[in-house]
C-alpha cells in the first residue's frame, strides 16, 4: 500500500476563521459541504467523533486494531492512521476528499472520523443507526493540547499567544465552536440515541484495558483477554509516539520541532500552562456554561 503523495500539501497556508452554519470553521473542512451532509452512511459504519485533541487518533487506532489487526498486517506497517480512518469533513488541496476517501474504504466495518459538532453530522449516520464513539476531554487539558497543535499544525488559523487562544477558546472562536456546546451536544443526543458510546480522555488515562474491554462490549465484539492486552500495550502513548503510522510524521504541514503530534498525553498538564488568575476565571465562565448540564469532567486523576 502507497501512502499518500502529500507534496501539493505544501503550499498550504494558514486560513482564516469563518462563520459556518453557527460555528466557527475553516475551509479545509466546509467547501465539500454539500457532499458531506449527503453522505450516504451503512448501518454497520462507525463514526468516531470528537472535539479536536479529545483523544481522537488513539480510540480510531485502538478500533483499527480491534477490527483488523491480525487479518491485514501490511496495513499495520504502511498505512498511516489517518488513511485507515478518514476525516470526513477534510478537503485538501489536491488530495482525495475526506468523503471520497470515506467511500472508496474497501474494509467492513468502515471506520470514519469527524469533528463536526453533533447537529451537523450527516443525517445517514442516525437513520442509518451507526455505532457512534465519542471521546470527550476534560477542557483545561483540551485547550492546552489544541493551543499546541495550532502551533505546529498549518493548516489551522495562528493560535496567538496562550492568553489570547484561551480567551477566544472560551468564546468558541475555534475551529469546530465551543467545545462546552460539542461536549454537551452529543451528551443530550445519547441519552436518546442507544448506538453513542461516550467515553472520556481520563478514563483511558487511568484504565486504558478497562476502556478496551468497555468498547468491546459496546461493539458487541468477543476479543479474546490476550488480544485485547496486546491493543492495549500497542496504542500506550509511548508506542504510538515511536510509530510512524500513528505519530503524523508523514505529514509535511505539521511542523515538529514547534511541537510533536504525540506531545504529551497527560491528564492535568493544564497546570503547566494557566495562571492563577486564568484558572480562576476559567472556572467561573466554565460554571455558567456547563450549568444545565449533568456532565462531569475530571481534570485531574
Ligand atoms: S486530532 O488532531 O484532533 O485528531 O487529535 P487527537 O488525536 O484527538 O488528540 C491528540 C491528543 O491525544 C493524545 N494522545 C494520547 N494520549 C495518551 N495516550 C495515547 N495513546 C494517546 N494518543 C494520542 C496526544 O498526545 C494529544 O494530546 P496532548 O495533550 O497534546 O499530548
Amino acid at each position: 500500500m502507497e501512502g499518500p503523495d502529500f507534496s501539493a500539501m505544501m503550499s498550504i497556508s494558514r486560513p482564516e476563521l469563518i462563520e459556518f452554519e453557527g460555528i466557527s470553521m475553516i475551509h479545509y473542512f466546509t467547501d465539500d459541504w454539500e457532499n458531506v451532509q449527503k453522505f450516504q452512511a451503512r448501518p454497520d459504519d462507525i463514526l468516531i467523533a470528537t472535539y479536536p485533541k479529545a483523544g481522537t487518533t488513539w480510540v480510531s487506532y485502538i478500533l483499527d486494531l480491534l477490527y483488523f489487526g491480525n487479518t491485514a498486517p501490511e496495513r499495520q506497517t504502511s498505512m498511516p492512521i489517518f488513511m485507515r480512518v478518514p476525516f470526513l469533513e477534510l478537503v485538501l488541496p489536491n488530495m482525495p476528499t475526506g468523503v471520497e476517501q470515506a467511500n472508496n474504504l474497501p474494509t467492513t466495518p468502515r471506520l470514519i472520523k469527524t469533528h463536526l459538532p453533533v447537529q451537523l453530522v450527516p443525517k445517514s449516520f442516525w437513520e442509518q443507526n451507526c455505532k457512534v464513539v465519542y471521546v470527550a476531554r476534560n477542557a483545561k487539558d483540551n485547550a492546552v493540547s489544541y493551543f499546541h497543535f495550532e502551533r505546529m499544525a498549518k493548516g489551522l488559523p495562528e493560535p496567538g499567544d496562550w492568553n489570547n487562544f484561551l480567551q477566544n477558546f472560551k468564546e468558541g472562536k475555534k475551529v469546530f465552536g465551543p467545545w462546552y456546546d460539542h461536549v454537551c451536544g452529543y451528551w443530550e443526543k445519547k441519552q436518546t440515541y442507544s448506538n453513542l458510546h461516550y467515553m472520556f480522555f481520563e478514563d483511558m488515562v487511568e484504565d486504558s484495558r478497562c476502556e478496551v474491554e468497555r468498547l468491546c462490549s459496546f461493539l458487541g465484539l468477543s476479543t479474546p483477554l490476550e488480544e485485547r492486552e496486546r491493543i492495549t500495550e500497542c496504542t500506550h502513548f509511548d508506542k504510538m509516539k515511536e510509530n510512524k503510522m500513528t505519530n503524523y510524521s508523514t505529514v509535511p504541514t505539521m511542523d515538529f520541532k514547534i511541537s510533536p503530534f504525540m506531545r504529551k498525553g497527560k491528564v492535568g498538564d493544564w497546570k503547566n500552562h494557566f495562571t492563577v488568575a486564568q484558572n480562576e476565571q476559567f472556572d467561573e465562565h466554565y460554571k455558567q456554561r456547563m450549568q444545565n448540564t449533568s456532565l462531569q469532567f475530571r481534570t485531574e486523576i
